[in-house]
């Protein structure tokens, strides 16, 4: 039953990457579903990123080349209901193992549901019956479940960005159970990596009464779909040669002026609170009162774009983090040197791998993150024969990848200061193997792997049963899918 890898693609994501975005904006993740669309021919579905009272039931069409767009608006409080409210007020705190700042309101819940059941019903009629539906990220987990409703019986992939929660976690969610029914609904669900995988089939097994094949094969109430990890990359090749590029650039000449023969440590993180901001800058605290040699010797900036703004949580961490730069800088500073500089600017890429590349240090220390991307373009912006170190937290995905990382707990303020300063007294040969054994890491599974992976094996799925019989096992089709 295997599927032409031909068919037409077409990709749902909340914000959708239209070609009025610039290039140097763009993220290394849009450019690749772009180029998958480019490459198959496809339409990519998603949100406006507007609002309107009554907005009309029907998408707004656009095309360019062999990709077409298709946008739809939302009521504004259906729209704050179903993002702000359940997908980044309930969600986003449930799968980064943060319970303290769940909210869960059964009104946004039903928004949510109401919200992906008016995407699905716009995306339908544009459907054709062999097109291969790619829906992105937890604010469409029902999606699946609707299409199906209304009849798609073609072939429905959904890749989650963010850490799936372990099974005590994931019950604090009191529609738990409806959102794994969802999940059933897809042909292939993707997640970051064997831990997330091991952490939704515990709970498929324990708790949903489902059965687990080879290869990651669900069997759960009549349906069955796969479970794989799928560890998103980075663009790297235009990375590193962004970052070799910049080595002349005017920004570069700038930075290496304001720094003035000190060493640089960055860290570039959405302004989320899953990031372990507020740890990091004890971090560095902790790390100039008990190593007073570094004072005025390291400059550590953190790049930190606001973001979901609307949330309070989001505003609470912003001015936490406003006060804690200041108490730093306050007590530390010198005439001639700022020890932290913070900055809620985003940057063109090409500026940012200029940034990475002049840092001796790399701070990735989020308190839970899906995959974490920053880890991998700081490693692939690196100078091979002079690379910098990076700092590493245990519980973002990139670990499980990043094995010459320093490695570290987030909770541990004093164990990530010790951390900083093992990585700036680093000699140049460890540097450089540790550098080498992250880069082939990077190497060996880029955006276009990631992508392409998870097309071919969505591509290769039995199409679903459109009724409810569980299908067995030993069904030959089902063995020679389950070998992978
Ligand atoms: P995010 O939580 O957004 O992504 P991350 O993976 O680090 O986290 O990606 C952020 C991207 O934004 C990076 O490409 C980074 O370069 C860019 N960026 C950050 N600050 C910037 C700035 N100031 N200017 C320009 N660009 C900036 C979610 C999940 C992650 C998962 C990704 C992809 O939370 O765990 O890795 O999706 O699946």
């Amino acid at each position: 039953m295997g599927g032409s890898v031909l068919a037409r693609l077409v990709i749902v994501s909340n914000r959708v990457a239209t070609p009025k975005e610039r290039a140097a904006k763009a993220g290394g993740l849009a450019v690749a579903l772009r180029e998958a669309l480019n490459k198959r021919g496809g339409l990519w579905f998603g949100w406006s990123g507007e609002t309107e009272v009554d907005p009309p039931a029907a998408p707004k069409l656009t095309k360019s080349g062999r990709v077409s767009y298709a946008l739809l608006t939302l009521d504004p409080e259906e729209q704050r209901a179903h993002y702000a409210g359940y997908a980044n007020g309930t969600l986003w705190p449930l799968c980064h193992y943060r319970l303290g700042a769940l909210s869960f309101r059964r009104s946004d819940w039903e928004a949510y549901r109401r919200v992906n059941a008016a995407f699905a019903a716009a995306l339908m009629p544009l459907l054709k019956a062999d097109d291969i539906v790619w829906v992105h990220d937890y604010h469409f987990i029902p999606l699946g479940t609707e299409l199906r409703a209304l009849g798609f019986e073609g072939r429905i992939g959904y890749f989650h960005h963010i850490p799936w929660p372990t099974p005590e976690v994931f019950y604090s969610l009191p529609s738990h159970a409806a959102l794994v029914r969802d999940l059933s609904h897809y042909d292939l669900v993707g997640l970051q990596t064997e831990h997330d995988v091991r952490a939704l089939l515990t709970y498929v097994s324990a708790e949903a009464k489902g059965w687990i094949g080879p290869g990651g094969v669900v069997g759960m109430q009549g349906r069955r779909f796969r479970v794989v990890a799928y560890p998103i990359g980075i663009d790297v090749d235009t990375f590193a040669r962004d970052a070799t590029a910049a080595e002349l650039s005017e920004d570069t000449r700038r930075l290496h002026a304001s720094l003035a023969g000190r060493t640089l440590a960055i860290g570039v993180d959405r302004l989320d609170y899953s990031k372990g901001l507020p740890n990091k800058f004890s971090a560095f605290e902790n790390l100039l009162e008990r190593y007073p040699e570094h004072r005025s010797e390291v400059t550590m900036m953190q790049i930190a774009p606001v973001s979901r703004g609307e949330v309070a949580e989001y505003r609470a961490l912003r001015r936490e983090l406003e006060e804690s730069a200041g108490a730093i800088n306050g007590r530390y500073a010198e005439f001639d040197w700022v020890p932290l500089r913070y900055l809620n600017k985003p940057f063109p890429r090409p500026t940012l791998a200029a940034i990475y590349r002049a840092a001796r240090l790399g701070l990735v220390t989020p308190l839970r993150d899906g995959m974490n991307l920053v880890a991998k373009e700081y490693v692939a912006a690196q100078d091979p024969k002079d690379p910098g170190v990076l700092v590493l937290s245990r519980f973002a995905g990139a670990a499980d990848e990043l094995s010459g990382a320093l490695i570290v707990n987030p909770y541990d303020v004093e164990g990530m200061a010790e951390a900083f300063d093992l990585a700036l007294r680093m000699p140049r040969e460890e540097r450089i193997a540790r550098w080498t054994e992250n880069m082939d890491k990077v190497k060996a599974c880029t955006i276009h792997d990631w992508c392409d992976g998870f097309l071919a094996d969505l591509a290769k799925s039995e199409l679903v049963a459109s009724d409810d019989e569980p299908r067995h096992v030993h069904h030959p089709a089902a063995r020679r899918r389950s070998v992978n």
